[in-house]
């Protein structure tokens, strides 16, 4: 297949690799789009790409976009006009809120794709990248047109195992979410590791930040509860336990966050339902409070 990425940080340099080993045909846009070639390094293995080929966007059958949250629009929106009706869209980022923003854009044939991977990638240097944790992908339709695509799986199954269909990919999402909204922002305010969170000193907050999580996602239609998220989130802190999360990462480099996607999307659907998020709602202000300071 001709696939073209859209961003090649961890996630996007990690899938390109896999799927040119695989034998597909893959091309890059890169954020300054000047280069045109890109060399993507993982696990000390380059691997060159073209880069900003105009055919790049008219000509792919599979366009993966893997920008950080709030980039996702602004990436795309220049180039939909440009794209095969055919092509199909995967979203890869973390959080949530963007697919709705593209479905607006997108015309309802353009089949669209949600994609949420647990892979660990750990960046040593600027454009450098290890394959840290070996995780699973879940990819399904975020309009009718997707609900055609569930070869796509197979596809990506085939360069990194395991990717699984899933019927319902916003539920799936809304877990990964969940996990995000416990871990991101107390490693980012506390600049600490993944397994720093199993200490017994963050059990309280991550007991009520579970319990505000499980009332948003019922109202939203999902069958989970408190205990459940929460046995989910420390089984990622524990898998994860030397690495730092990426709004740790963020804060600690000063760098924009993708909090609006995470915890922003967490207190608007509490806002839609009218449910009381005090825990998240503290953690939210105080992240925005250290992107301030830094920006
Ligand atoms: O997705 C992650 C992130 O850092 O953004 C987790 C799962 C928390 C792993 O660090």
């Amino acid at each position: 297949m001709n696939i073209t990425f859209i961003g090649a940080g961890a996630i996007g340099t990690l899938w390109a690799t896999q799927l040119v080993q695989a034998g597909h045909r893959v091309q890059v846009i890169t954020r300054a789009g000047t280069e045109v070639c890109r060399q993507l390094v993982l696990d000390s293995h380059t691997v060159t790409v073209p880069a900003n080929q105009p055919q790049a966007i008219t000509d792919c059958d599979l366009l993966m976009v893997c920008t950080k949250a709030y980039d996702v629009m602004p990436a795309l929106q220049p180039l939909i006009e440009q794209l095969h009706p055919d092509t199909i869209i995967v979203l890869m980022h973390n959080g949530m809120g963007p697919h709705a923003q593209i479905k607006t854009l997108v015309s309802p044939s353009q089949p669209l794709l949600l994609a949420t991977t647990s892979h660990g990638v750990f960046s040593p240097s600027q454009g450098s990248y290890q394959h840290t944790g070996h995780g699973e992908t879940y990819i399904g339709a975020a309009n009718q047109a997707g609900q055609q695509c569930a070869f796509v799986a197979e596809v990506l199954d085939h360069a990194l195992s395991p990717v699984y269909w899933h019927e319902a990919i916003l539920h799936q999402l809304w877990h990964k979410l969940a996990v995000n909204c416990v871990i991101n922002p107390l490693t980012a305010i506390h600049q600490v590791n993944n397994g720093a969170l199993l200490s017994a000193d963050y059990q309280d907050t991550i007991q009520l930040l579970c319990q505000e999580l499980a009332r948003v996602m019922q109202a939203d239609g999902l069958a989970t509860h408190a205990e459940q998220l929460k046995t989910q989130a420390l089984t990622v802190a524990r898998a994860t336990a030397n690495n730092y999360s990426s709004m740790n990462r963020d804060c600690y480099h000063g760098r924009k966050t993708e909090l609006e996607q995470i915890t922003g999307y967490l207190l608007a659907r509490a806002a839609h339902h009218q449910i009381k998020v005090p825990t998240h709602q503290a953690l939210y202000d105080a992240v925005k409070q250290r992107e301030v300071q830094k920006g």
